[in-house]
């Protein structure tokens, strides 16, 4: 059932609903060089090279870390890629994605 949201004045509207947002997360493991895990997150997720070494780091440390949030297929899309950028380089890298609560 649609909702309906009224303001005075302004009659009736459809309320409309943001697309749930899925958070992109970096996993940790013992083989990818650092320097790579850096590149493909400002390749993959344009950041600099700030960011991508605090990303990097925060995984290093704690064992994941979230990179970004995009909607879902976004967010997919770009976990694929990224994962595959370090299959290809034969390193086990993974990002993975959930939905945000
Ligand atoms: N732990 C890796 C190393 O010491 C570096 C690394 C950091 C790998 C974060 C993956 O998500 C990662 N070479």
């Amino acid at each position: 059932m649609t909702e309906i949201t009224t303001r005075p004045g302004t009659g009736t509207r459809p309320k409309t609903e943001r697309p749930r947002l899925h958070k992109v997360i970096l996993i940790n493991d013992d083989y990818t060089p650092r320097g790579f895990v850096v590149a493909v997150l400002k390749a993959e997720f344009r950041m600099t090279e700030d960011q991508a070494h605090r990303v990097m780091i925060t995984a290093h440390r704690r064992g994941a870390c979230v990179v970004a949030v995009y909607t879902k297929e976004v967010a997919e899309t770009k976990a694929t890629r990224a994962s595959e950028a370090g299959r290809a380089n034969g390193y086990p890298l993974l990002f993975t994605t959930e939905p945000e609560d």
